[in-house]
């Protein structure tokens, strides 16, 4: 379990369900900048070159060398370094947590492709972690800000793709937490709503 910066309210706001092959899934609030984890996951723009939202906090938390780290990743395209839906990863720096794993969610339109997209960052995030071996990553509510994603149902894309991926991952795998580190009770409700929903039926 993460220390995520919660710990007034770590008590009552945390839940944890079980996913299949060793993989437990936790949810709370708190502050993602905080986190003691092997890496948090940063919800970018495709530029990777910082922002508002959590990508700022992550910014000024890591401090300068993530610019740097970013800026190094290479361009697909003019200034897209990380397209819609993917995933990058660099080194933490100055945070608690090793790496960040950088992901861009959909900007919300009410239609299938921003529910794919939006499942395809959180697959993505997940695919690089277990690539670089590591064995906890905790997510922000992706696209749930400044993208404008309605939250109920960012909650049961996000969710669902965890349980798909936790079924898909073999017993070599490393991953054993997969967090969500919530900034508010209401989005926390959510995500708690939809793994309620999900887990059990899955
Ligand atoms: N810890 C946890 N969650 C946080 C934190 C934090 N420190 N700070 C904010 N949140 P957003 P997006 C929550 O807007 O919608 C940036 O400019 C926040 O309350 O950060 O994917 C990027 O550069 C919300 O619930 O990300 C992109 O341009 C959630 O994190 C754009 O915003 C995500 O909100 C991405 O927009």
């Amino acid at each position: 379990m993460a220390d995520c910066g919660g710990k007034a309210a770590a008590s009552i706001l945390r839940r944890s369900f079980p996913l299949s092959n060793r993989i437990s899934l936790q949810i709370s609030v708190g502050d993602l900048t905080k986190c003691s984890v092997d890496a948090i996951v940063n919800a970018a723009n495709e530029r990777m070159l910082g922002g508002g939202g959590v990508d700022g906090a992550v910014h000024r938390a890591a401090g300068p060398q993530l610019y740097e780290a970013c800026r190094a990743v290479p361009e697909v395209r003019p200034g897209v370094r990380c397209p819609t839906g993917e995933a990058r990863i660099t080194p933490g720096f100055k945070l608690p947590a090793r790496y960040v794993v950088h992901t861009v969610g959909p900007i919300y339109k009410n239609d299938n492709e921003s529910a794919a997209l939006l499942r395809a960052s959180h697959l993505s995030s997940l695919d690089l972690a277990v690539k670089q071996g590591l064995t906890s990553v905790a997510f922000p509510a992706v696209s749930c800000g400044i993208y404008g994603y309605p939250v109920s149902r960012a909650s049961h894309i996000a969710v669902k793709s965890c349980i798909d991926f936790g079924d898909e991952q073999g017993l070599n795998s490393p991953l054993r937490n997969i967090e969500f580190v919530l900034f508010s009770q209401d989005i926390y409700n959510a995500w708690v709503a939809a793994a309620e929903d999900l887990v059990h039926r899955s």
